[in-house]
């Protein structure tokens, strides 16, 4: 799947991140970076990362949601679930989410992505690119978002009627070393968020 690209060189840019911070969102300063949620299907990992971006962008700070239902129905749309299929997605939003990051943006993306080393590979393309990277653990036990089942597909890879169901029949590798780990059980998505907008300030990424 990963191809190493040859005859291509990079072209620089004309404009600072400086400056891309000076031109982006009405609070200034460059603040583009990607907080990475990981998590089990249903973990809540979209309502919180979708919360997130809500009180940024009210906050005039440029954020987007990469979230791995709608990328897998457009960019991705060719992609399954097995472990090759799997780590391709991861590469490429992180690629994407990379370059959200390097025009100023706060780049939120809520991916199952259950294996360390794609999580790690993702890590990996923002440092290249001197990119601030957060991985943030959304824990939520296998039993609770299996009792949630907000779509109906713990059910269906219950009966077999999903192979490759994250949590089953599939693996999921709890973060090594996650920036934040962030409870659900008894939380709202509102409070769950509020503990991710407190790490974006510890890392002085918003003010
Ligand atoms: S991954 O592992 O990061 O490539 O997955 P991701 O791109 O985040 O896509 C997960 C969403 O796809 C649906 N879905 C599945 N999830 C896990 N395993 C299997 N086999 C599967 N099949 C479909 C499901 O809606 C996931 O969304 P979330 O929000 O996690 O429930
Ligand atoms: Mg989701």
């Amino acid at each position: 799947i990963m191809t190493t690209c040859s005859n291509v060189s990079e072209q620089a840019h004309h404009v600072s991140r400086a400056k891309r911070g000076q031109a982006i969102g009405s609070i200034r300063g460059f603040r583009g970076c990607t907080v990475w949620l990981t998590g089990l299907s249903g973990a809540g990992k979209t309502s919180i990362a979708f919360q997130v971006e809500a009180i940024l962008v009210n906050h005039g700070i440029a954020a987007y949601g990469l979230d791995g239902d709608n990328v897998r129905s457009g960019l991705n749309c060719n992609l399954g679930f097995s472990k090759e299929d799997r780590k391709e997605n991861i590469r490429r939003v992180a690629e994407v989410a990379k370059l959200f990051a390097d025009s100023g943006q706060i780049c939120l993306c809520s991916f199952v992505s259950p294996f360390e080393e794609d999580r790690q590979m993702a890590r990996q393309i923002h440092k290249m690119s001197d990119l601030p990277f957060f991985e943030v653990f959304v824990d939520t036990p296998l039993n609770v978002c299996e009792a949630r089942d907000t779509k109906g597909l713990y059910k269906k890879a219950r009966q077999g009627a999903i192979k490759g169901f994250t949590g089953i029949d599939q693996m999921y590798e709890r973060p090594v070393n996650p920036d934040l780990v962030v409870i659900t059980e008894n939380c709202t998505p509102e409070e769950s968020a509020a503990t991710v907008i407190d790490l974006l300030e510890k890392q002085c990424i918003i003010p």
